[in-house]
């Protein structure tokens, strides 16, 4: 019988640039709109939660679920440097108020990939005062909702652009000898949009620089530091993502090499956290030559990972061991059009984090990515790890069956997960 810990948070994940809509001052918008714009479709009105937020808090609270990450636009906060906008923290407010009036524990996170369109213009996380802008913004949103929000998510994947460097997985398809030359190009396009000296969007900045790694880093530490001392009982974080590595004879030292580059220091600065985030879809598999890729079969997910649900119990277990900081699973999940397949994916996911708890890691709450089908960065709208579906034309939202099911393991803190799936879609159906 799963067990989970009292206290345990269930909650599902979102974060602002790929639901909101029109964020016209960030940097990935700027980036969307360049002519050899590297996403496949720009993120428009995404699914207008902007205005929808009410509908989305009210269908996650329906189902039985009790906390919702969604992050807040720096680039909506502070529009021009050192320009805020009353208007747009009065947004995130009631975002928050509609969260605690149906009992919604918030869980927010500050920098969700995207920065303001000035930052990156002025050289995004590369600058020397990159910290500095950063905390500065921090403390003007933690001053605003200290008493409303105590879990705050200081940075969403600062190990993206790492992760893929150290795995291969370059962005733009372009080989690591072209990358910078591919790089160049697309600076420059931006460079020509945004204005002032050719910074980059910071998604992909810290594949290019070095110092933009260590300042994010930095911004970690003075970010936790300035919350802790506007609200002592905040819990700070920030959310790692991490595949499940494996190593088959000969793949050993392939392995290490990237926990080493992109996992474990990101871990390490994590001790000092009051949780750890993780955010694990699938496994990867090396062998002495590299990587080894497993057939495609029909549970494979839609962004082309494997189907793989034992990685969270096996990564959540890695990351307690290497930090002992408690872990806030922040995002799992699968992009498929198949919603049984989505249940059948979590029910595994969460009886192999069960067994981790059971074996003793420390265990704060499981946060589903995501609550809606959004834009999915790079691969647009077609991606759907969604709990729920909306209409492009009227934004009307539809809650899949997945939803429910979920919000029913809340419900239970995870005994539901006993009962048989078929038995419960059945059940949903008569
Ligand atoms: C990330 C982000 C999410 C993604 C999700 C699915 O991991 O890239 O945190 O914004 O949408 O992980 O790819």
């Amino acid at each position: 019988m799963p067990t989970f810990p009292d206290q345990f948070l269930w909650g599902a994940a979102t974060a602002g640039h790929q639901i909101e809509g029109n964020n016209l001052n960030s940097d990935i918008w700027a980036m969307e709109h360049v002519e050899s714009a590297p996403f496949v479709e720009p993120s428009g009105d995404a699914c207008d939660s902007y205005h929808h937020y009410e509908d989305d808090i009210r269908l996650l609270a329906e189902s039985g679920l009790d906390t919702y990450r969604f992050s807040i636009e720096w680039s909506r906060i502070e529009p021009e440097p050192g320009q805020f906008s009353r208007a747009e923290l009065e947004h995130y407010r009631r975002v928050i108020l509609e969260c605690r009036a149906r009992s919604i524990t918030p869980v927010v996170t500050l920098n969700h990939f995207t920065v303001p369109a000035w930052f990156a213009r002025d050289g995004a996380w590369a600058q020397p005062e990159a910290a500095d802008l950063f905390v500065r913004y921090v403390r003007y949103v933690v001053e605003e909702f200290q008493q409303l929000v105590d879990w705050w998510i200081t940075f969403n994947e600062p190990n993206a652009g790492a992760l893929l460097l150290a795995t291969g997985s370059l962005p733009l398809g372009a080989a690591a000898d072209d990358l910078a030359a591919a790089q160049a190009a697309l600076m420059a396009e931006f460079a020509a949009r945004v204005g002032g000296t050719p910074g980059i969007a910071a998604m992909a900045i810290p594949v290019l620089a070095p110092q933009a790694v260590e300042n994010v880093f930095t911004a970690h530490r003075n970010a936790r530091a300035a919350i802790k001392s506007i609200a002592s009982n905040a819990r700070v974080g920030w959310s790692i993502a991490v595949h499940d590595f494996q190593a088959e004879p000969g793949g050993e030292a392939r392995r290490d090499d990237i926990l080493g580059q992109a996992i474990h220091p990101y871990w390490a600065a994590a001790r000092e956290d009051d949780f750890l985030g993780v955010q694990t879809y699938t496994r990867e598999v090396y062998g002495p030559e590299g990587r080894i890729h497993t057939p495609e079969d029909d549970d494979t997910f839609l962004t082309g990972w494997e189907y793989y649900p034992a990685a969270l119990g096996h990564t959540v277990a890695q990351a307690f061991a290497y930090t002992g900081v408690p872990v806030l699973i922040t995002e799992n999940g699968i992009a498929t059009a198949d919603d049984d397949a989505r249940i059948r994916y979590t029910r595994a996911a969460l009886e192999g984090l069960a067994e981790t708890i059971e074996a003793g890691a420390e265990v704060l709450g499981y946060i589903h990515w995501t609550l809606i089908d959004n834009w999915e960065w790079h691969s647009g709208f077609a991606m759907t790890f969604g709990l729920i579906a909306f209409d492009h034309a009227t934004f009307e939202r539809s809650p899949k069956p997945s939803l429910g099911w979920l919000g029913d393991v809340a419900r239970s803190n995870g005994a539901s997960l006993q009962v048989d799936t078929q038995l419960v879609l059945a059940a949903r159906e008569s």
